[in-house]
């Protein structure tokens, strides 16, 4: 059986991280701005790897917040030190690593005021994209960023204690939806390496952590504005929100029989926020999405999964009514929609 893993590369891009973290000043991990257990995975990964090969601490952030119950439960459970970090704080860093995300995506606290040093991501390159990085190692054929740290980690020879491998563990299955979506051969034999040593009480408890009532609330109010139109799921979520809840919500419609993108999208602050999935790769979420957010913001992912951020203006309602009119037309060109609470008892097949 062929090697999984990219070893060759993996072991170049160690001493070319290192090398490059090795210079004056601390270390900055910055993930997306709403981190996820993939992005916290792999700054856990790229911490242990930094501090054992040149015994730097490395720190961990993000620009927005860590809103989902899940990653806060991960952070807790695993004992893992994120800080919010504002645009202005970047220049106290001497090295800037991007962690499952890149420049000009419009999802992380790196705007001009400062170039990142290192770009770790899976996430698809935009083709019109300029940034440089001195050192980057882009797989999109991978499902997780935290499987190219898991290279990383073999290639230096770290050991893989329970809480890291819980952590890597925990990324792999949620960016890969269990290992079901745009995975690689590397991301299972990632998986299979790490879960024997994963404490799986953990693993369960986060993956159903508790949540406050408010979640119940805006779950309320998305299944409320839901909309059905052709195979595709529209859902607003109109009370205040966070761009956590609007990715899960939007996962959560694709289950619905006979989906085959899903896109749910709020205010949150005085941003828009966007999250699309489709059940494989012909429903092209990623280009969907571009075309939804196109000359109004931000906007990139992958084929099944992509996310968006669109600013708003004077005229909040207009941009959203204008919002709105893009997505149906991105997503359910000319076909009717109708309310997903009212579909009438004769589309259902039982
Ligand atoms: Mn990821």
């Amino acid at each position: 059986m062929p090697d999984p893993f990219d070893l060759v590369r993996s072991a170049a891009s160690v001493e070319q991280v290192l090398s490059l973290c090795k210079r004056k000043g601390r270390v900055l991990l910055l993930l997306q701005n709403n981190p996820d257990p993939d992005g916290i995975a792999s700054a856990l990964a790229l911490r242990n790897l930094i501090h054992d090969r040149i015994n730097k601490r490395a720190v961990i952030g993000y620009g927005g917040i860590c809103g989902r119950a899940e990653n806060r439960a991960m952070l807790q459970l695993l004992r893992i030190e994120a800080h919010r970090i504002t645009p202005e704080e970047l220049g106290r860093f001497g090295t800037l690593c991007l962690l499952d995300t890149q420049p000009q995506s419009g999802n992380n606290a790196l705007y001009a005021t400062r170039p990142a040093d290192i770009v770790i991501d899976h996430h698809l390159r935009p083709r019109r994209a300029t940034w440089q990085a001195q050192f980057v190692d882009l797989r999109p054929e991978y499902g997780a960023t935290a499987t190219i740290l898991y290279e990383y980690l073999l290639c230096a020879q770290i050991l893989v204690d329970t809480n890291l491998a819980t952590a890597l563990t925990y990324g792999i299955l949620s960016d890969t939806q269990d290992l079901g979506r745009e995975v690689s051969p590397a991301d299972t034999a990632a998986f299979l390496a790490l879960f024997p040593t994963a404490d799986k009480k953990k693993l369960a408890r986060m993956r159903h952590a508790s949540v406050p009532p408010e979640y119940f609330r805006m779950l309320h109010d998305s299944l409320n504005d839901c909309v059905v139109a052709g195979s595709a799921v529209i859902t607003q979520i109109r009370g205040g929100t966070s761009p956590d809840m609007i990715a899960e919500v939007a996962e959560l419609m694709l289950r619905l029989r006979g989906a085959r993108t899903s896109v749910c999208y709020g205010v949150c602050g005085n941003t828009i926020h966007l999250s699309a999935r489709a059940t494989d790769a012909r429903g092209n979420a990623y280009r969907g999405m571009k075309r939804v957010v196109s000359r109004l913001g931000t906007g990139g992912g992958h084929l099944t999964m992509a996310g968006g951020q669109i600013p708003l203006d004077e005229d909040p309602e207009k941009r959203l009514a204008q919002v709105r009119t893009r997505i149906l037309k991105v997503f359910a060109h000319g076909k009717e929609s109708k309310p997903l609470l009212r579909l009438e008892e004769a589309t259902d097949d039982h």
